[in-house]
């Protein structure tokens, strides 16, 4: 039986979407950017400048919010909206990621997946309905199934044997969660690694299941970009359009921009936290490394057209600095330049769709990106 749908279609433009994704804690502008807050917590960001930066949605994950401090103490606590703070529609992963970026600590079974806690070494086991309880308990907008990520490149009999153990994760998954209340929603997850005929088996098996949305994983983890988008081109197309399309884990502004041009809704990625943690900035410049030494007498800011107060005001030299001490005020400043970046990159690709402008307007993106930093 299908299940109801809480996705509008605004407008298309080519094969690019704009839409409205409706959920029990708001609405989601879509393409969507959810910044991730693995632990319930953006890394060195307040959610005040998460939620004024633009976005709608945010990214939690079951395997570390069940380890610590635990999805029934979530619950008892109102779930993660009341314990967190933040207010607005959250999405979970499933742990199927942890599947394969902690495969030391982990053994694979048809019913679960056990690992190792990597906080105090103890076993927890997370199957499909296990995942799905988890996911209820934390009072989850949208839940993800349970799957299996693999790494490129890899044999392609492994390949297929967690592409299949995910599609039948995604059936579980599915029934697990027929008790969920209306409005909550769940996610199927394609797999397939870089194997056309995979891909399309994996597609074709999740709408046959019916979800609410489609998710792809299994890309950006170790392929060129073309290969990704090859294989969004062999999914999205049989995916059903009036249903949202989510690519998990991406990515680059570039990567994000080529993806919705082939008809990608939803994006999630550590990258704007993690490398502003690291000194770096996304700009319409390109990507900019505040530790180079380049940046230590320049008193502009990041770029001055900039909406985002401390994008358009902050001193290059005194973001240099920050970085070169070791001051937290400058990972916490450049994590947040990097949400408002995606951010406003996100609005600017809506606006684009809605306007039937979204060639030209990648275009002009692209060319500034090209031209980078001067
Ligand atoms: N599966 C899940 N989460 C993910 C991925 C996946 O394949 C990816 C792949 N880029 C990121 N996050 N469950």
């Amino acid at each position: 039986m299908s299940l109801p749908n809480h996705f509008d279609l605004i407008a298309t433009d080519g094969t690019a979407r704009t839409g409205k994704l409706t959920t029990p804690h708001g609405e989601v502008r879509t393409p969507a950017f959810m910044p991730v807050g693995t632990a319930g917590a953006m890394k060195g960001v307040h959610w005040r400048e998460v939620r004024d930066a633009g976005a709608d949605i945010v990214l939690g994950n079951t395997y570390h919010l069940m380890l610590r401090p635990g999805a029934e103490r979530i619950a008892e606590l109102g779930g993660l909206q009341n314990f967190t703070g933040w207010r607005g529609p959250m999405l979970t992963d499933s742990g199927g990621f942890q599947v394969m970026s902690l495969a030391q600590l982990r053994k694979l079974s048809e019913r679960a997946v056990t690992f190792r806690s990597h906080i105090d070494g103890m076993k927890v086991e997370l199957s499909p309905e296990r995942s799905i309880e988890v996911q209820r308990l934390l009072g989850s907008d949208i839940a993800m199934q349970l799957d299996e990520c693999v790494r490129l490149p890899s044999e392609r009999a492994d390949i297929e044997r967690a592409m299949q153990l995910s599609s039948r994760w995604g059936e579980r998954s599915r029934r697990a969660f027929e008790s969920a209340p209306a409005g909550y929603m769940l996610f199927g997850i394609a797999q397939g690694g870089d194997v056309p005929e995979l891909r399309q088996t994996s597609a074709r098996g999740l709408v046959e299941i019916g979800f609410h949305g489609y998710a792809i994983g299994g890309l950006a983890v170790g392929e060129p970009q073309a290969v990704m988008l090859a294989m969004i081109e062999e999914v999205a197309p049989i995916l059903p359009k009036d249903r949202p399309r989510y690519l998990m884990g991406v990515g680059t502004p570039e990567d994000i921009l080529e993806a919705v041009a082939r008809g990608i809704d939803m994006f999630d990625c550590v990258m704007p936290t993690r490398n502003g943690r690291h000194g770096v900035a996304f700009t319409r410049f390109g990507q900019i490394n505040l530790r180079n030494a380049r940046h230590a007498d320049d008193p502009r800011p990041l770029d001055e057209e900039s909406p985002w107060p401390a994008t358009r005001s902050c001193a290059r030299a005194y973001l240099h600095h920050l970085v070169k001490s070791g001051e937290t005020l400058g990972a916490m400043l450049l994590s947040e330049i990097n949400i408002a970046y995606y951010q406003r990159l996100m609005q600017d690709i809506r606006d684009a769709v809605s306007n039937g402008t979204f060639e030209s307007f990648r275009e002009r993106t692209r060319a500034e990106w090209a031209r980078g930093d001067i």
